[in-house]
């Protein structure tokens, strides 16, 4: 099979190009990514020579080159994980969002009606939901949930969310969403939660915390969701949404707390600053669809996925002081364009 997967020099793209170079040496694996601020080379490096890999440096809105590039690959499966993710940078600036994440989507959409392919799956969010409240702790998004959203960066999601589930029913297209909760785990860009109190933590720097610090986040390690992706992509039933999330709700106060113990740091680094706005209260997916059908189980808990993520910060502190320092940036440039790869 030839897979594309977007995005795939991000956070979760990025795991996820290593989990199924690995897995699947039959499957050939094309990375379209636009090398955006947060698309870093580096992170698929250890693949980079692997015989079922290859980067493709391009815009997943630019029509005519995903048209091209369709007719010259002939996907079978696409994989979308390509977008604008960040929730502050929606609020300042939300027209990217919807270039990206609308438009975007929109034009893979189309690619896929023309050229055909077996399956595309959009990675979606649970932030499609809205929010809950902190004292209904009895209460979790199921696929029923209906969208509410609260941001740019979230309506952005749930439009594209609605466009695929329209291109099922109206073109036959063969499509499954998946919803996830928060992730962590290697490869997380520094300007989210967890990397960025690690980096600014090992710095002795300030640590701040939006609002009191109760809102609650549902966090699940990017392997676990690597792993759902694939079972939905390869056994979930066309034209279904699953959710993605194990339980593991923290307040972002609690996961402060735990990262400065890891490094034996100080709280009064902690310093409280305004709020986000229109900032969610608490997120918790109700996983059970995934689980009863698929038979997903998670890897990882919090406790434990945590530990193994600060240490991987501490043993890779080359990877996030280059995106600190902007080097990161250099990198296609050293590795494909001098080395005439592109
Ligand atoms: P990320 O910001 O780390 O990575 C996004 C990647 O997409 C980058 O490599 C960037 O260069 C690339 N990109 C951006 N615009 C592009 C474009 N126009 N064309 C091609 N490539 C482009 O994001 P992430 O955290 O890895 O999230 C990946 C996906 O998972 C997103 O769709 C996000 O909405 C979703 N998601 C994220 C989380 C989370 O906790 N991070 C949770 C649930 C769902
Ligand atoms: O400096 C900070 N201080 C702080 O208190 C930052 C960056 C965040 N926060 C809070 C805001 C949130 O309540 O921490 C929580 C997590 O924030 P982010 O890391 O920005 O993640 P979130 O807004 O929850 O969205 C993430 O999960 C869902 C991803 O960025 C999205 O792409 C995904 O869809």
């Amino acid at each position: 099979m030839k897979i594309l997967v977007t995005g795939g020099a991000g956070f979760i793209g990025g795991n996820f190009v290593h989990y199924m170079v690995e897995k699947y040496p039959e499957d050939m694996i094309v990375n379209l990514d636009a090398l955006t601020y947060a698309g870093n080379l580096e992170t698929c490096k250890s693949v980079e020579d692997a015989n079922n890999y290859k980067f493709v440096k391009g815009d997943i809105a630019n029509r005519d080159f995903i048209f091209n590039l369709f007719e010259e690959e002939k996907f079978d499966v696409v994989i979308n994980f390509a977008a604008e993710s960040h929730v502050d940078r929606s609020i300042e600036d939300p027209g990217i969002f919807v270039q990206t994440n609308v438009m975007g989507t929109t034009t893979l959409l189309d690619a896929c009606v023309k050229y055909g392919i077996t399956r595309y799956h959009q990675v979606s969010t649970d932030e499609v939901y809205g929010d809950l409240p902190l004292d209904r702790p009895d209460l979790f998004f199921t696929e029923e949930t209906p969208l509410h959203t609260s941001s740019p960066y979230s309506s952005s999601k749930a439009s594209a969310d609605l466009f695929v589930l329209s291109y099922h029913r109206t073109f036959g297209l063969p499509v499954s969403v998946s919803r996830c909760s928060n992730n962590y785990g290697p490869y997380h860009f520094p300007e989210k939660l967890i990397p960025l109190m690690i980096s600014r933590a090992l710095a002795d720097g300030s640590l701040p915390v939006y609002g009191n610090g109760e809102n609650v986040r549902d966090w699940l390690h990017v392997y676990d969701h690597c792993v759902a992706i694939d079972l939905i992509v390869r056994k979930g039933r066309v034209g279904e949404v699953y959710n993605v999330g194990g339980h593991n709700e923290r307040t972002n106060l609690e996961v402060v707390q735990t990262i400065l113990k890891a490094l034996d740091k100080p709280e009064s680094l902690i310093t409280y600053v305004q709020d986000r706005k229109g900032h969610d209260m608490r997120y918790a997916i109700d996983p059970e669809k995934l689980e009863n059908e698929l038979g997903w189980v998670p890897k990882y808990n919090f406790d434990t996925g945590i530990q193994q993520t600060i240490q991987w910060y501490l043993d890779n502190k080359d990877w996030w002081q280059n995106i600190l320092s902007g080097d990161y940036q250099n990198y296609f440039e050293t590795m494909y364009k001098e080395k005439g790869r592109v």
